[in-house]
């Protein structure tokens, strides 16, 4: 496979042998200590797994491998003509933890096209499905078909031993990234465009723009948007809802169809990766309820309070771990000045960011007032001519499957085992600390 896994197999050794060094060195020492508040409260903040392709700072934001945001755009290899990152480079990156070249993109590109032919089986799979089947539902549904293509769990099957399955792992994943654009696209044109497909030109163009163009769009900045969503989008650390599903399923030696299927589900929340559909919709709902009236803080504030008052979230804002402006939202908003500076959407969205994080703040609850990475991306989709909202998650599937998948390879890798924290009832809890 193009260099990658002679790359990866290379940085094993060493890496397996830092892990047992760290584990034996500080095996016993606290990461972090649990309160009952946090056994009740989501975890939150608990020190408790270890995650290797990327770490979010509360306040700097998401790093791939060190990398930020910024320095990711500027150093991922480019298609021709573009000027975002392809989010092939950042698997690469998160994979190996090296910047790769052109050159070595390219060749990943040819073994991700080699895998690229979608099984007839997975076609029928996804034309049986309701056509208004919410898209999510239909995508996890797709990526559980693929599964009969699973080298790990024909592997299982024989008895390999396990020091081998992140073989399979990777053989899976790179199947799973080569087949997922058509699934994403075909979903689409199924459930918003009459069933016409587009077929896939997977060997000439990088995945975003075959993925754009499958889908039906063919212009060259929406391409970039493409790349620049696909990379965002990947990896946020692993505590997050779809990242720890994948690796919780996976640590029951689940194969990557199943494991990013879970992962899948989760990010199909209305408080993780539904988000970005609940905004637009959020968003079209205020333009409604001002009719003719032009948008300024004022009227804006009032209809944010509605939203709370009525008991619902704002939709885009918030973090279970960041403290300041995500800038995956910051990233966007870039674009959004470069390319649609005077588009009316995009700047009920720059007037929000001047509204929301006041309320939030005043409304007293919130831990970060600020927006997250779903805040704006609905808005330039929906600029470019991608208006439907329900589908909007499944793009965030199609990028989130490239950090988590990475994660997972490299959890048969170092042999993780299977995830069993210990659970306690309220009444061992209360009988617990009773006579303290
Ligand atoms: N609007 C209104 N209330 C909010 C809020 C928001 N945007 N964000 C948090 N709160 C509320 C919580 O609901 C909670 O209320 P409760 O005490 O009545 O249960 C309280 O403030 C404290 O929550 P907090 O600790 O700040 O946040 P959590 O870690 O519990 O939750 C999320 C984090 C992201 C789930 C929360 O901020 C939220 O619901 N945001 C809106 C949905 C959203 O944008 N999700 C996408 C997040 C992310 F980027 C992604 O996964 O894609």
């Amino acid at each position: 496979t193009s260099g990658l896994k002679g790359i990866f197999a290379a940085k094993l050794p060493a890496a397996i042998e830092e892990v047992k060094e760290v584990r034996a060195k500080y095996g016993d020492k606290q990461l972090g200590t649990c309160t009952v508040a946090q056994a009740y409260g989501g975890m939150r903040g608990v020190k408790a797994m270890t995650y290797e392709t990327s770490h979010l700072d509360t306040v700097d934001g998401i790093r791939f491998r060190g990398y930020t945001l910024p320095e990711c755009q500027e150093l991922l290899p480019k298609a021709k003509g573009g000027s975002e990152p392809m989010p092939e480079g950042l698997f690469w990156l998160l994979l190996t933890g090296e910047i790769p070249t052109d050159k070595q993109i390219d060749a990943l590109r040819s073994d991700l096209a080699a895998r690229a032919k979608l099984p007839q089986t997975v076609i029928d799979a996804i034309d049986a499905l309701p056509l208004d089947m919410h898209p999510m539902s239909q995508f996890s549904v797709a990526i559980l078909a693929m599964q009969q293509q699973s080298v790990m769990a024909q592997e299982y099957a024989m008895g390999t031993p396990k020091s081998m399955f992140w073989e399979h792992c990777l053989e899976d994943s790179l199947i799973i990234l080569a087949q997922l654009p058509e699934v994403a696209a075909r979903i689409y044109r199924r459930s918003f465009k009459g069933g016409t497909y587009i077929p896939s030109n997977a060997g000439e163009l990088d995945m975003s723009a075959n993925f754009a163009r499958m889908m039906g769009f063919d212009d060259p900045v929406f391409d970039d948007l493409m790349r620049l969503y696909l990379t965002i989008h990947a990896d946020h650390e692993g505590g997050n809802v779809s990242a720890h599903a994948v690796r919780l399923v996976g640590s029951a030696l689940s194969d990557p169809f199943l494991s990013l299927s879970a992962g899948i589900n989760g990010l199909a929340g209305p408080l993780h990766g539904l988000a970005n559909q609940e905004v637009l919709r959020w968003i079209m709902n205020l333009m409604a309820k001002l009719g003719d009236k032009v948008p300024d803080k004022e009227n804006l504030t009032e209809l944010c309070w509605e939203t709370l008052n009525s008991g619902q979230v704002i939709p885009g804002y918030g973090h279970a771990v960041l403290r300041k402006t995500d800038p995956r939202y910051t990233c966007q908003r870039e674009f959004a000045l470069k390319h649609l500076p005077d588009d009316e959407m995009f700047k009920l969205v720059s007037l929000l960011y001047e509204v929301v994080p006041k309320v939030l703040s005043e409304h007293g609850k919130v831990k970060n007032p600020w927006p997250n990475v779903d805040a704006h991306s609905g808005v330039m989709l929906r600029y470019f001519g991608l208006t439907e909202e329900l589908y909007y998650t499944v793009l965030f599937g199609v990028s989130r499957a490239i950090g988590p998948l990475a994660s997972l390879i490299w959890d048969r890798a170092l042999g993780l085992p299977i995830e069993r924290p210990k659970s306690v009832t309220t009444s061992w809890i209360k009988n617990h600390f009773e006579n303290e």
